[in-house]
């Protein structure tokens, strides 16, 4: 089981600085994943909303419409907090608290307004997500916002994991390197020497992956014959608030006891 040391949180601590993420390995045992993965496949079919489908992200792969083959498939459970008690429990993992507030130095809270959901990656159907930072749709008083991603099972190449960029997390980006959406334009030169740094985040059921919200990422489709299934949570520190009327604020964010 995960349970960080001083020094290993140190050691945590300046990879995260220098490269924009870490890996938390084997965090989540057998038997929590396999209550949360029984409970994510009772709320897929039938489904339990609110859902969003693979046909509404409009991304490469993604079908037309949701009347078109495959509309139906979805793509993230969301609201996943108040989904039920294991899933509150997991988003307030002690061992990812101790580790968001290490990183983010200082008392820690998770937003209900961003990401809270479950990535159900589905063969057939699952489109691919070009590169983009996700503070680019987020508005807090500063960028400085982590995401954990929960792999409730194996992540590969094949099946979808997410890509990402180390060091990316510190960059600015001129306007005009990004397309309508804020992805990342890949016809541009300058964008491809950075996209040709990218690297894949494999991760083993249970581990966790913490990225910072400037942190350039994409996915590609799901390839393999299995549903991905990935819970994902964003936290900021408790006085990095979100800007009011904006999305960040529709929900209140919830204090993380063990920070
Ligand atoms: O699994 C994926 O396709 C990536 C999702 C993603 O990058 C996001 O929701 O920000």
């Amino acid at each position: 089981m995960f349970n960080p040391n001083d020094a290993q949180l140190e050691q945590l601590q300046a990879k995260f600085t220098e490269q924009g993420y870490v890996v938390l390995p084997g965090v989540i045992g057998q038997a929590d994943r396999a209550r949360l993965v029984d409970q994510i496949r009772d709320a897929i079919d039938p489904l339990v909303g609110p859902a969003e489908f693979e046909a509404d992200v409009g991304y490469p792969g993604a079908p037309a419409d949701r009347s078109a083959p495959g509309g139906k498939t979805p793509r993230r459970l969301l609201h996943a907090y108040v989904r039920s008690d294991e899933f509150k429990a997991l988003a307030t993992n002690a061992q990812v608290a101790e580790v968001l507030g290490r990183l983010l130095a200082g008392s820690v809270c998770l937003s209900q307004c961003h990401h809270n959901c479950i990535m159900t990656k589905h063969p057939g159907f699952s489109s691919a997500t070009l590169w983009h930072q996700d503070v680019r749709y987020w508005s807090y008083e500063r960028p400085e916002l982590i995401s954990a991603w929960f792999a409730l099972g194996a992540e590969t190449q094949a099946n979808g994991a997410l890509w990402v960029i180390p060091g990316t997390h510190t960059l600015d980006f001129a306007a005009q390197r990004l397309d309508a959406d804020l992805f990342l334009r890949p016809e541009l030169v300058e964008n491809q020497a950075l996209i040709q740094r990218a690297e894949v985040v494999e991760l083993q059921a249970g581990d966790v992956l913490l990225f910072h919200c400037r942190l350039l990422h994409a996915a590609g489709r799901n390839e393999s014959d299995a549903v991905k299934l990935s819970a994902v949570f964003t936290y900021h520190r408790q006085d990095n608030r979100s800007q009011a009327g904006t999305r960040s604020d529709r929900f209140p964010s919830i204090k993380m006891l063990s920070s």
